[in-house]
């Protein structure tokens, strides 16, 4: 397996784990950090093998933000050159599900790059925001745009504006943590969410997630003739005769992933 430096990389099972892993920076995100995420999970993203993908932190912070150090010297050109977008646009496009594990803090980017994944377990002690309006700047990895998508105009406004924090409960009644867990069930559960996802099919799991992202990028004219037609192509698969003949003959399904 590839040696990485920023990052801790297994599987569990047919689940890939992706941890990040600079403590000294509560897990801020420099372009190594982002160079390694994106790679892991290109790498599990081409894996038969892995059927759900985990992103975690610490205890502490899930990801306090971009790192600021790298970034502080910067000019807007550096920034528009160096395309440091680019990379988390590959992490985004992912096809395996990808379950965010929050703990802690998941600010600026923390909270963008939970937002790029399509599930965000939150432990009790989580803590979002998008604080970059005290740095001076504004959210530069989607943030202003999947925060508005997740959690409306005006709590979005809020947040970005103020650059506050909000706690796991505000989180998910805002509806951008899909569950809050109690900190020491985190793992566990995101493990747990991860298997039940893996167990079924990669193809219906590729459809369904692919609509899942129509249905944020487009009208829903749109959206709704880009299900019939990913809908109508998942009933070439073997998956969908077995999935179908289990529920009629009262078994689990049996997937293989064809
Ligand atoms: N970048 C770099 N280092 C960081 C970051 C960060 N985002 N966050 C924390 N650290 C470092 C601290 O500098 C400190 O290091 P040192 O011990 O060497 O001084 C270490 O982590 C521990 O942090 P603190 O001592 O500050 O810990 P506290 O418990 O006192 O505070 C906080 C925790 C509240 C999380 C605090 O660290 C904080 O406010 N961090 C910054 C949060 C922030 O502003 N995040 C947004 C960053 S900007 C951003 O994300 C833009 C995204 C768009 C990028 C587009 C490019 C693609």
């Amino acid at each position: 397996m590839t040696e990485y430096e920023t990052i801790i990389v297994d599987s569990r099972g047919r689940v890939g784990w992706i941890t990040l892993n600079r403590p000294e920076a509560l897990n801020a995100l420099n372009s190594q950090v982002c160079r390694e995420v994106t790679a892991a999970a290109s790498a599990f993203d081409a894996d038969e093998g892995i059927g759900a993908i985990v992103v975690t932190g610490s205890e502490r912070a899930f990801a306090a933000g971009a790192d600021i150090k790298e970034m502080e010297s910067k000019s807007g050109l550096d920034m528009l050159l160096g395309d440091h977008f680019g990379g988390w646009t590959q992490f985004a496009a992912v096809r395996t599900p990808v379950i965010a594990a929050v703990s802690g803090y998941a600010l600026g980017g923390g909270c963008e790059l939970a937002m790029m994944c399509d599930i965000i377990l939150a432990a009790d002690t989580a803590k979002f925001g998008q604080p970059e309006i005290t740095l001076g700047v504004i959210p530069g990895m989607g943030g202003s745009q999947r925060l508005v998508r997740a959690v409306g105009y005006y709590k979005a406004a809020d947040l970005i504006l103020t650059g506050r924090m909000m706690d796991a409960a505000e989180a998910e009644r805002s509806g951008l943590a899909s569950r809050v867990v109690p900190a020491g069930e985190l793992l566990a559960e995101a493990q747990k969410t991860a298997e039940a996802i893996a167990a079924k099919g990669l193809p219906a799991l590729y459809a369904a997630k692919a609509v899942l992202d129509g249905a944020l990028e487009s009208s829903l004219a749109e959206g709704l003739r880009l299900e019939k037609h990913v809908f109508a192509s998942l009933f070439d698969t073997e998956d969908q005769k077995e999935g179908m003949a289990a529920f009629r003959e009262k078994r689990a399904p049996d997937f293989q992933g064809r």
